[in-house]
């Protein structure tokens, strides 16, 4: 058996860099980021035989930052020469990424002009690890990639040599913020925000040299929890000068940090509610003291009942995060930015876009995307994800923040193929309007260029494959309690978390109405709330989401609902052997470690798609009666 790479060079190897470091390169420009600039193109040069010329003169490539704080660039030909020409730094470091991402076209005679600049200013991952490692979560909250790569034994790592490699890998897909702890902010990670401030503020200096800011998750309660006050709310007015004076020494240990991110109010997260104010008392408080910086207060929307008495048919999970947030509309501070899940429920395979993206105007709004595949396979299985997210509203965002999958896995990612997921998410909040296999395409030709076939033929529908054989329709869950993996149909059924399926002998599916359900599909503008209302316009997708319907209903696509889970669940589970089966046949031209690891979650991927597709199917024939149309085999 193969061992696994110390760490994989994911879409950064030296070979990446190979067209560039065999040149003539000129760079013009001064400050930290054009010094890292300098530091990577002097290592590929190093190993391809270029070299870095002298101010004045010729050059195959010209890297010149202006001095302004944009991360914008032009790339263009200026006669024998390509030329960056970069805003400010951070544009100069992306615009060398843009270099190394076109290879050999980047030097193409031919090469059009292009501006570049980020469509989203906050492009942001944020992980959800523990400084301790959790008695139920573990140390990384949904990782399924091994432990913190910044936190080992309750403090900060001795050797962060892999952070620095993260932030390299992150700056190269246009990430420029990074929350370095979970929003669950337990005891110890309280104190990151004071004495613990010092081990932030090294994480600080190792991501600033990639133009990427540290963010910190901070405990509303901390006035409490830190010992110095017996009230955290936030309209008094010691409690504010608390959060002014701390916020102030953040700055002096860490002048260029971004900012807090905040779950309040939410699976027993404290917040304002404990004190009788609401989310926009709460996130002002902390935009208040954050006012005199270039920084801002993420405030999560994320804000539900978790323990809702399933008896009760008229409190709808979905509906939470709009009820509680869309009233307030015109209250955030400009230095408040709302993170909103992209889906009502919970980063579920298939959801319906927020509709608190549509409802708050006058709010600067984030969208929060699952990299982490809590609900999509847990690294185990391939889910490339892109195709979901493309259909976002992300153009309009005021960021783009998404939950890191990255732990001290060899790999970074567990699954060497989930690595994708991370790259894109990366390049569609810089650029939302590139098409996910697109983005496949340029991830799998720097990180496995010789499997360009495979790759495709394993991922590009890979997201609807999971679908297929997971949860029908749009209704969601139907995973085991807790740690989310695998089914189990009525695991959350009789729970008092919000997430049912209301499977009876007649049918299945919410309704979510607003002539006869919960409302929610009323929340929607025009039209998209008219066609959701409907039965007969509301997407085959997401029909058990928005709709209660009995098993003979027939969709949109002619056939019934129960027939329909019949098919996408034998089908999904023989695309998932067929997807085996085309990997095991590409064991050649691959790295044996590689190979190996891919293989063996492959393996894990096929027995869990057919205890999904086994599980899935005799519940419905079960609670149903009817039979497979194709007399398949049902237990
Ligand atoms: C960090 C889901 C996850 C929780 C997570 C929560 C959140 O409920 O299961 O682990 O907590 O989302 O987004 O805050």
């Amino acid at each position: 058996m193969s061992q696994p790479p110390e760490v994989h060079s994911a879409w950064l190897p030296p070979s990446a860099f190979r067209a560039l470091g065999s040149r003539r390169i000129r760079i013009e420009g001064r400050g930290l980021l054009v010094d890292t600039v300098r530091s990577e193109v002097a290592q590929a040069c190093a190993s391809f035989g270029g070299r870095i010329c002298e101010p004045g003169e010729p050059a195959d490539l010209v890297l010149d930052a202006s001095v302004t704080s944009s991360e914008g660039f032009r790339i263009g030909r200026l006669g024998e020469s390509t030329v960056v020409a970069a805003d400010g730094p951070a544009g100069l470091l992306h615009g060398l990424f843009e270099v190394v991402r076109r290879g050999e076209a980047a030097f193409d005679p031919a090469l059009a002009e292009e501006r570049h600049e980020p469509a989203l200013p906050l492009r942001v991952l944020d992980h959800w690890d523990n400084v301790d490692v959790h008695p139920v979560m573990g140390q990384v909250e949904r990782g399924y990639s091994g432990g913190s790569i910044f936190w080992r034994n309750g403090r900060l790592r001795e050797d962060l040599t892999r952070v620095r490699g993260y932030a390299r890998l992150l700056a190269a897909t246009g990430i420029n913020a990074v929350t370095v702890n979970n929003v669950n902010v337990h005891t110890t990670e309280t104190h990151l925000l004071t004495d613990g401030l010092g081990q932030v503020a090294t994480l600080a200096g190792i991501f600033r040299a990639y133009g990427i800011r540290v963010h910190l998750s901070v405990n509303f309660a901390a006035p409490v929890i830190l010992g110095d006050l017996d009230t955290a709310d936030p309209l008094d007015d010691a409690v504010r000068q608390w959060w002014k004076r701390t916020t102030e020494r953040v700055f002096e240990a860490i002048p260029d940090f971004g900012g807090y991110l905040v779950k309040a109010d939410s699976e027993g997260q404290p917040g304002p509610f404990t004190y009788g104010r609401d989310h926009a008392d709460g996130a002002n408080m902390l935009a208040a003291a954050l006012a005199p910086y270039d920084a801002v207060v993420r405030w999560r929307a994320f804000v539900y009942n978790h323990r809702q008495d399933w008896r009760d048919r008229t409190t709808d999970r979905a509906r939470a995060a709009f009820d509680h947030f869309a009233p307030l509309d015109g209250r955030f501070d400009d230095n408040v930015i709302v993170q909103v899940k992209h889906g009502p429920m919970d980063f579920q395979t298939r959801e319906p876009v927020s509709p608190v993206l549509f409802a708050m105007p006058y709010t600067r709004l984030a969208v929060e995307l699952q990299v982490t595949q809590e609900y999509t396979g847990q690294q185990k299985h391939v889910c490339y994800l892109p195709p979901m997210w493309s259909s976002l509203p992300l153009r309009s965002a005021a960021g783009l923040t998404a939950v890191s999958s990255v732990g001290d896995d060899p790999f970074w990612t567990g699954h060497p193929l989930a690595q994708a997921n991370l790259y894109a998410v990366g390049r569609l909040g810089w650029n939302p309007g590139l098409d996910p296999l697109a983005v496949l395409d340029e991830w799998i030709s720097l990180t496995f260029p010789g499997l360009r076939e495979v790759l495709h033929d394993l991922m590009d529908d890979s997201w609807q494959t999971y679908e297929q054989y997971t949860a029908p329709l749009g209704v969601g869950f139907m995973v085991r309690p807790g740690h989310h993996y695998g089914p189990d149909v009525d695991g959350y059924e009789y729970t008092p978390w919000g997430t049912y399926h209301f499977a009876d002998r007649d049918g299945v599916g919410v309704d979510r109405t607003v002539a006869t359900g919960t409302g929610f599909a009323g929340l929607y503008p025009k039209p998209f709330s008219q066609l959701y209302e409907s039965r007969a316009t509301c997407p085959d997708e997401l029909l058990l989401f928005f709709h209660h319907v009995p098993y003979d209903h027939v969709l949109q696509s002619g056939t019934t609902v129960i027939q329909h889970i019949y098919d996408t669940h034998f089908a999904g589970a023989e695309r998932v052997a067929g997807m085996r089966e085309r990997w095991l046949s590409a064991a050649g031209p691959v790295d044996p470690a590689v190979h190996a690891r891919v293989a063996e979650r492959l393996d894990e991927q096929l027995r869990s798609a057919e205890e999904w597709r086994d599980q899935i199917n005799t519940y419905f024939y079960r609670k149903s009666g009817i039979p497979d149309a194709k007399g398949r085999t049902i237990h």
